[in-house]
């Protein structure tokens, strides 16, 4: 039980006191020069897990997912994604200011492109006609309420670009998310995928970061890019520490958040006015839709002066999403206080 029951988001989880140990003891050296024994133990354990030869931290999964556009696009080509991706509805539109790229948006049905959308966006070549640079895969997918697809639906997605010489990015942000739901080791998602980003400082609990992984020659050129954008660091070994516990302790018990994401959504569906696509609810994230207008903020206003924090996406949709400091009589408490909210819808 805690004092603020918060559900806005995985990435306020506050660090363990063993990832402050960790970095209060880091060793470290200056990470520009590739010279911080801390980070290179981090990035070695990222690809080790990824099964990449190499990986990058780099400061957030925006920045993650934006130097591994740049890296493999140029200015002028296409991206084609899903409608709801994060990297075209939250990323402030970076790889377009920044790469000079176009997103090509696909309406999908869980957040995934299946292998004949991928061939129906890919771009013929033709002189009036953007090219598709880059495919973006999101899993688990966040707009969609924590979906996941299999590594066989990526190894199919990535068979149709590879054939059109395209490569493909997949944003892992909550990759171990959906490698312990559904009992997959992470790197079978990331086998077929030319890069991957995933991130340390949502479910995992570490304060700052994310890596990419991809083959060496790969990660030499973002290491550049991730320079270029004013994202090396220095003496990161106090960051990467909290982010080899994360990969170390913190993997397992993701799967509490999904039993947690499961009974809020299962009691909140009963609650009058509230729908939730129960079948979506496949990781640690609620999507629920407010049949009432003004409803939802009722909702946030209401949990909010019952000290539980919820984010509106719009006048319709809450998001709630569960994480390591919140435990299962936060879910009742939650579902007590939607109780008394609805009473009377
Ligand atoms: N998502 C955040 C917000 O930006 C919405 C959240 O609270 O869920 N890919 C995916 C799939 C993400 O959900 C996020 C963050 C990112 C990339 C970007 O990561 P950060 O926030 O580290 O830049």
């Amino acid at each position: 039980m805690h004092d603020v029951v918060d559900l806005r988001s995985d990435t306020l989880t506050v660090p363990t006191a063993e990832m402050r140990e960790a970095m209060a003891r880091a060793e470290v050296g200056d990470d520009v020069w590739e010279e911080d024994p801390t980070m290179k133990r981090l990035e070695a354990l990222a690809a080790e897990r990824l099964g990449k030869e190499a990986a990058l931290f780099v400061t957030s999964g925006t920045q993650g997912n934006l130097v591994s556009v740049l890296a493999q696009t140029r200015p002028g080509q296409e991206v084609v994604l899903d409608a709801y991706a994060h990297i075209f509805n939250a990323e402030v539109a970076s790889a377009a200011v920044i790469g000079g790229v176009q997103m090509r948006p696909t309406v999908t049905e869980r957040g995934f492109l299946s292998p004949a959308q991928v061939r129906e966006a890919l771009r013929p070549a033709n002189i009036h006609i953007p090219p598709t640079g880059l495919v973006c895969i999101e899993n688990t997918h966040n707009r969609h309420g924590g979906t996941c697809c299999t590594p066989e639906e990526i190894t199919a997605v990535a068979a149709v670009a590879h054939e059109a010489r395209v490569p493909v990015h997949l944003d892992g942000a909550r990759i171990f998310n959906a490698a312990v739901a559904l009992g997959r080791p992470a790197r079978d998602f990331a086998r077929d995928v030319d890069s991957v980003t995933f991130c340390v400082s949502k479910g995992l609990g570490a304060p700052v970061g994310s890596l990419i992984c991809a083959s060496a020659d790969f990660i030499g050129r973002a290491r550049r890019v991730r320079k270029m954008l004013g994202g090396g660091m220095r003496q990161a070994g106090i960051i990467a520490a909290a982010g080899i516990v994360a990969l170390e302790r913190m993997v397992d018990r993701l799967a509490e958040d999904h039993v947690n994401a499961r009974t809020l959504a299962e009691g909140l569906a009963k609650r009058p006015r509230i729908s939730i696509d129960l079948a979506s609810v496949q990781t640690n994230i609620v999507i629920l839709r407010v049949d009432r207008p003004g409803g939802a903020d009722e909702l946030v206003t209401g949990c909010a002066a019952r000290k539980v924090k919820l984010h509106a996406m719009s006048p319709t949709f809450i998001r709630c999403v569960t994480h390591k400091d919140v435990d299962g009589d936060d879910i009742r408490r939650t579902l007590d206080a939607f109780t008394e909210i609805t009473k009377g819808w």
